[in-house]
């Protein structure tokens, strides 16, 4: 038997596993012994890896659908009929009427996104959606405001954690795991700020619960205490920052009586832990990936995270948030004039840097589907996605779908997305193809670390690698020398190219290699890459570019305090997507091991809100708002805040998306309002 070592792939964390294969076959897996993520272990997902791979629902050849039903296809024709619709869309309605739309897979693995582009901007379609409009974009963009570039928390040196809206025991397993342990030899202290007390929170902690989307005013109290008090790192403030004066007189109304008030945290706590944060060095706010970006007030939030990471002193200091090397690989876009939507309706995530991001913002898609405006939308391409449950407002997605004339599917397995597409193409999952990955703890946790993705079994059935179809489409419509690799080592050695590492180099190290090395205060040679070349508190460009300079706290919209009105129908604060270890996203219900574990969506509801609705635990609920009602079995638990309701996402029979609106959003970022939208409950029987 051949024991193949690559990474995982099949989601964000890029666990080193061993793979068994014979004949042909893959047989079993296990965590590589010694890896530097994992050591070893595996999620209950990576347990099952053998079994997505041969999951009953892999897509086994092109289909496409001929009156409402599903044809076997040649993948000639296939290419054939989607590439003269396209040509022929585009000289009706212009190349801006093609959408192309990824999910997470596609932020996680490399090849996506950039043949997506290559082949859409060829095309000469500006729109390509994907997760970074609705996921942790907002992140990256509040930090590069601040210190001109993203730094990026280094738990693992961590001394305290402030884990803010982030549940890694389910969601970064590794992370989780290494922090229960450092708390029990005593390396770590830890603060959870959640709405929900998570398990961590039960460990030797100090636990806060906030209302939800108040967590900017803890934060901008928690500034307040650490200025009033002098206890702020004097040496970086004076030498490093600019705009402390004026932060300092903005925060005064933000006492920790008055963030009381707001977020329902006592105001002696907030002290607390500011001291507490101020005066360790190695202080780190390790906050949620996605979470504290889908509030009303994301951007402004994670801005307030950065500035209690700059007066403190714990920026590019170790522990804190540093600086990781980023691994340059090769830029396959081709460059074009038209810009994408959302570009001047949200000029700061469109217009900060130089170049503008590859994509739209994602809370636009379905409504310029829906009205033709600002041109009509006509075709649609998604790849790795499963938009039909994922994107945040089902309705209009499948409002939006109905006037296109041609939707082409591309995934592995058939899915709630891939029942919807005229045409469905099947890609292989990647331990069917030889790749890039392990490079992305260098996003989430600082780890400088590369990995060959290696190529396990062959693909399956008819299946393709996502790069040759978008390459083998693209011959068809005549963009053929865009695309002239034919092999997968071809591509890979492609993107490496731009790098500081080789092919070889990868093969040589098949559990994979540090590419660099994080560095600690480069500041000091040569500034923060802002314009003024320190941290900037105040952003002046943010100002100049329509936002609010300095943070504040914004109410959710539908919150009681916003929206008193509505609060009187809808009482409650809806939660939609805490993470669960046995699925990805919508990924994983079709594993009987894993729905074996978690078979049922769960609303988490605290006993004071189940008692106002005479509800019990177990029972099916009814979880409403202003836009539909969903059924989801209740579980009444002390571990969240009274008045919170979460329910997961992902779950096709209780399909949270229905529940929300993308025209609530964050103003400055566009993202959708994922979080503390108003809901009420509903007894069923
Ligand atoms: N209400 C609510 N909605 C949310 C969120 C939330 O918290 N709440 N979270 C949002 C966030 S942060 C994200 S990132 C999105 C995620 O949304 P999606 O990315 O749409 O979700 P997934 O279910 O992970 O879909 C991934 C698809 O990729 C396919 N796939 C898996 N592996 C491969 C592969 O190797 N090759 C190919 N070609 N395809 C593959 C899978 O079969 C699956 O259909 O959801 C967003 N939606
Ligand atoms: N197993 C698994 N892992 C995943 C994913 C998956 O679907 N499954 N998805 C991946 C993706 S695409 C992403 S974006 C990340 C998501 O990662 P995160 O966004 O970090 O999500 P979680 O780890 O679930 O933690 C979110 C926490 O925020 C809390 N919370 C909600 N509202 C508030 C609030 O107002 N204030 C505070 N302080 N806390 C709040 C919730 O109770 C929850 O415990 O996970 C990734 N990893
Ligand atoms: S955490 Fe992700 S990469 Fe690691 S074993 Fe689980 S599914 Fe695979
Ligand atoms: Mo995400």
């Amino acid at each position: 038997m051949e024991i193949i070592k690559t990474d995982c792939g099949l989601c964000v964390n890029d666990c080193g596993i061993d793979c068994y294969v014979e004949d042909g076959k893959l047989i079993k897996i296990e965590g590589t012994p010694g890896h530097v993520i994992n050591n070893g272990k595996l999620c209950s997902k990576g347990k099952y890896r053998v079994e997505t791979v041969y999951s009953p629902n892999r897509l086994k050849h092109p289909i496409k659908k001929v009156d409402g039903r599903f044809q076997k296809i040649s993948w000639d024709q296939a290419y054939e009929e989607i590439a003269s619709k396209l040509l022929a869309l585009k000289e009706q309605y212009g190349a801006h009427t093609l959408f192309s739309s990824t999910g997470s897979v596609g932020i996680e693995h490399f090849e996506f996104a950039a043949f997506n582009q290559r082949l859409t901007k060829a095309y000469g379609t500006p729109n390509m959606f994907n997760p970074e409009g609705i996921c942790f974009r907002t992140r990256i963009l509040a930090r590069q405001i601040a210190f001109g570039k993203y730094t990026i928390e280094e738990p693992r040196n961590a001394k305290l954690i402030i884990l803010w809206g982030h549940n890694p025991d389910e969601s970064y397993f590794v992370i989780g795991d290494d922090i229960r342990k450092r708390i029990k030899t005593g390396e770590l202290k830890l603060i959870v700020i959640d709405v929900r007390r998570i398990p961590l929170a039960k460990e030797e902690s100090i636990y806060l619960q906030p209302r939800p989307g108040t967590d900017a005013a803890i934060a901008l109290a928690m500034i307040n205490v650490i200025i009033e008090e002098g206890i702020y790192d004097h040496e970086f403030v004076e030498n490093w920052t600019t705009g402390f004066e004026k932060l300092a007189e903005h925060v005064k109304q933000y006492t920790p009586e008055k963030a009381e008030e707001i977020s329902g945290v006592p105001a002696a706590s907030i002290r607390m832990i500011a001291r507490m944060f101020a005066n360790t060095k190695g202080a780190c706010i390790l906050e949620g990936i996605g979470h504290m970006n889908q509030y009303a007030n994301g951007l402004q939030t994670e801005r307030c995270f950065g500035i209690l990471m700059a007066i403190t002193g714990n920026i590019d200091r170790p522990g804190g948030w540093v600086t990781c090397p980023q691994i340059r690989l090769s830029d396959l876009r081709v460059p074009i004039e038209e810009k994408a939507l959302g570009y001047d309706e949200y000029p700061l995530f469109h217009q900060f840097n130089k170049t503008p991001p590859p994509y739209g913002s994602a809370s636009m898609m379905t409504e310029a589907m829906i009205t033709g405006k600002p041109y009509p939308v006509k075709a649609l391409i998604t790849s790795g996605g499963n938009q039909a449950i994922t994107f945040p407002d089902t309705k209009r997605f499948l409002e939006g779908i109905k006037n296109l004339e041609l939707f082409v599917a591309i995934d592995p397995c058939m899915t709630e997305t891939t029942r919807l597409a005229d045409y469905v193409l099947p890609a292989c999952t990647t331990l069917e193809e030889t790749g890039i990955g392990g490079f992305t703890w260098c996003v989430s946790y600082c780890v400088p670390y590369i990995m060959l993705r290696k190529k396990v079994i062959e693909p399956l059935y008819e299946s393709k690698p996502i790069w040759k179809i978008w390459s083998e489409l693209g011959h068809k419509m005549g963009y053929g020398e865009l695309f002239p690799w034919k092999t997968d080592e071809e591509v890979a050695k492609h993107f490496l190219s731009a790098s500081s590492v080789t092919y070889e180099q990868l093969l040589e190290n098949p559990e994979g290699m540090f590419y660099g090395e994080i560095e600690y205060e480069i500041y000091k040679e040569k500034g923060f890459r802002t314009e003024s070349k320190k941290v900037e508190l105040y952003s002046a460009r943010m100002e100049a570019l329509g936002a609010e300079g300095l943070p504040s706290h914004v109410e959710p919209q539908q919150s009681a305090v916003a929206n008193p009105e509505l609060a009187k129908e809808y009482p409650e604060t809806l939660l939609t997507g805490a993470r669960h270890q046995e699925y990805i996203n919508a990924q994983g219900h079709d594993i009987p091991g894993l729905e074996a574990k978690l078979p049922e969506a769960e609303a988490w509801i605290s006993p004071v809100t189940a008692k106002k609705y005479d509800i019990i635990n177990g029972e099916m609920v009814g979880v409403e708002t202003t836009q539909a009602m969903i059924k989801i079995k209740a579980k009444v638990t002390d571990d969240i805040r009274p008045g919170a309701v979460s329910v997961p996402h992902g779950w096709a029979e209780a399909n949270c998306n229905l529940l929300l609106d993308s025209t609530v959003r964050d103003n400055v970022s566009s993202y959708i309002t994922l979080n503390g939208n108003a809901c009420r409950l509903v007894k069923l029987a």
